[in-house]
């Protein structure tokens, strides 16, 4: 793993930094000491030698581009993504709004369940995100000039355990480091990105970091993302391994389930912090 030391964008206040990698084809004990490090750190890294087929990915990506460029008519025959299907702009239930056209997918449970050998009835969701290109010459609504790339998916942490994401060679991604500074994420499409997710902060009793993050719009070229959000059964508790606890680091959360989380979350809107609610007094 290489960090680099921060550098200076020359237009821009955000940091470009070299975000941990870690080789999966690598030593065993070594891969999950770099990914306790990288979760600590950043709750954020990129895994290479992941081992899906590169012809696989391509096809995905070949797929959803044919289907986000249909007529818009045609993409709302979809379902609306209430809970999935195809959304527009629209993110959540509280009135978000992006530059971005999504298709929320429902994985069946046991197709996972089958590899990992463990029994989960909730329906995984996997997102196929499209960001349409944005010119950056625009015209506000008071006709002031802005020269701004467009939020097209905003600040925000994910609330299930972790999540896996593989994007295009467009920019867009970028996440929020402990002291609020924005960094830019390099796009890799050879790779997947791996983010904790509020779950796994609150099991590590906030050792790992639930990382914000957000995506901006590109001015000329389309942004394709895909995530696939891994969370547990609706009824799991969400509890701390009790050797976590100690004087020096008392429990930071309530036992909740993970129903609970999500009933909450979504009562929310997407850029609050949905483990506020579950502190310890
Ligand atoms: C963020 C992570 C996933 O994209 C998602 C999002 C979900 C949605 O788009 O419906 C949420 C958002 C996400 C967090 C808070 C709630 C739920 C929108 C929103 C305002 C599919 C998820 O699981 O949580």
């Amino acid at each position: 793993m290489v960090v680099a030391s921060p550098t200076k964008l020359h237009s821009e206040e955000h940091l470009a930094i070299e975000l941990p990698t870690v080789d999966l084809s690598g030593d065993r004990s070594m891969v999950s000491n770099l990914i306790v490090k990288a979760c600590e750190e950043y709750g954020f890294f990129k895994v290479k030698n992941h081992g899906v087929p590169h012809d696989i990915i391509a096809q995905m990506e070949k797929e959803s581009f044919n289907f986000f460029a249909k007529p818009f008519d045609e993409k709302q025959k979809v379902e609306p993504a209430k809970p999935f299907g195809y959304g527009c702009k629209n993110i959540g239930f509280n009135g978000d709004m992006g530059e971005v056209e999504y298709l929320l997918l429902n994985i069946n449970p046991l197709s996972i369940a089958e590899r990992s050998k463990t029994i989960s009835n909730d329906p995984a969701k996997f997102r196929l995100n499209h960001y349409p290109p944005m010119p950056l010459l625009c015209k506000d609504e008071d006709s002031s000039p802005c020269n701004q790339n467009k939020v097209g998916f905003g600040e925000h942490s994910d609330p299930q355990i972790l999540t896996i994401l593989r994007s295009n060679d467009v920019g867009g991604l970028q996440i929020s480091l402990n002291d609020g500074a924005w960094v830019p994420v390099t796009p890799d499409p050879a790779t997947f990105w791996v983010n904790v997710g509020d779950l796994l902060q609150a099991m590590t009793n906030g050792r790992f970091v639930s990382v914000r993050h957000k995506a901006l719009t590109n001015s000329s070229k389309s942004r394709m993302s895909m995530a696939y959000f891994a969370g547990p059964p609706p009824n799991a508790r969400i509890t701390v391994p009790p050797e976590m606890i100690t004087p020096t680091k008392p429990a930071l959360y309530k036992p909740f389930t993970w129903a609970e989380f999500k009933k909450a979350a979504y009562a929310m809107r997407l850029g609050d912090r949905r483990l506020g609610l579950f502190r310890m007094e």
